[in-house]
């Protein structure tokens, strides 16, 4: 039975992620691939109702293990509803962020302990991972102002502070580098031509040359 791939996009707010997530989908359709694009949290409507409880400012907000079992709980609907049966139609599925995001948010970011999350994972998710994960880098200050300029009001994770933003730049680059044949960090700088042109190459010449 043909299995489709799975592939992530991730990084700090206003990267680039949503904007490079359909242009990677429309060079793959190009190729003669069946694509769906997806995001965390939500993707399904039992997931985009837990992302409304998460992204909503809040007077007392969650703790942050709360936090990350919101989000583990998002993404197990996520996977079971519209991940898994995609990839096994044989699929590619695009992600507009996934688990990467919980480890730098919830556990970079705001102090959960990584063993608790890797452990979330493997209970959730067991030995399944993303064949390619893109990680977007840029200067915190840079993807906040990108974020602004979108016109949207701020949810709770971009209102939060500096610190908090180069934590979670920071633990990207981290996961990056601690699992290199997953992960490929590309420089979210440049103009959104020149990011696709290289971001649809490391695609192409990461996951197509062995498809049939
Ligand atoms: N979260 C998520 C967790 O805390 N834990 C988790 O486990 C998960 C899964 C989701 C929030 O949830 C958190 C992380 C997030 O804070 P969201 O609204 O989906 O909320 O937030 P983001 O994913 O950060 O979405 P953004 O829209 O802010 O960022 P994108 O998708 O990276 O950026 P994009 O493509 O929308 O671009 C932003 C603006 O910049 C411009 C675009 O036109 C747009 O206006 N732009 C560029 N401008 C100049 N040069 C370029 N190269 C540009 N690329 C894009």
């Amino acid at each position: 039975m043909a299995v489709g791939k799975f592939i992530t996009l991730e990084g700090g707010e206003g990267a680039g992620k949503s904007t490079q997530v359909k242009r990677l989908a429309q060079a793959l359709s190009d190729d003669g691939l069946t694509v769906v694009t997806t995001r965390e949290p939500g993707g399904v409507p039992n997931a985009e109702a837990i992302r409304d409880l998460l992204l909503a400012t809040r007077e007392d907000p969650w703790d942050p293990m709360t936090e990350a079992l919101l989000h583990f709980a998002a993404r197990c609907e996520h996977m079971a509803r519209f991940i898994r049966p995609a990839m096994d139609r044989g699929d590619w599925v695009i992600s507009d962020r996934f688990a990467d995001s919980t480890m730098a948010y919830q556990s970079y970011g705001l102090g959960v302990a990584r063993p608790a999350i890797e452990a979330l994972y493997r209970e959730t998710m067991g030995a399944f991972h993303p064949d390619l994960t893109i990680i977007l880098d840029l200067p915190v200050e840079d993807g906040l102002e990108r974020a602004a300029g979108r016109g949207i009001t701020a949810d709770r994770y971009e209102s939060m502070g500096l610190d908090f933003h180069n934590r979670l730049r920071d633990g990207f680059l981290d996961i990056a580098r601690r699992e290199p044949d997953r992960c490929v960090v590309l420089d979210a700088r440049p103009p959104v031509d020149d990011i696709s042109e290289k971001l649809i190459a490391t695609v192409r010449d990461r996951l197509e040359s062995g498809h049939d």
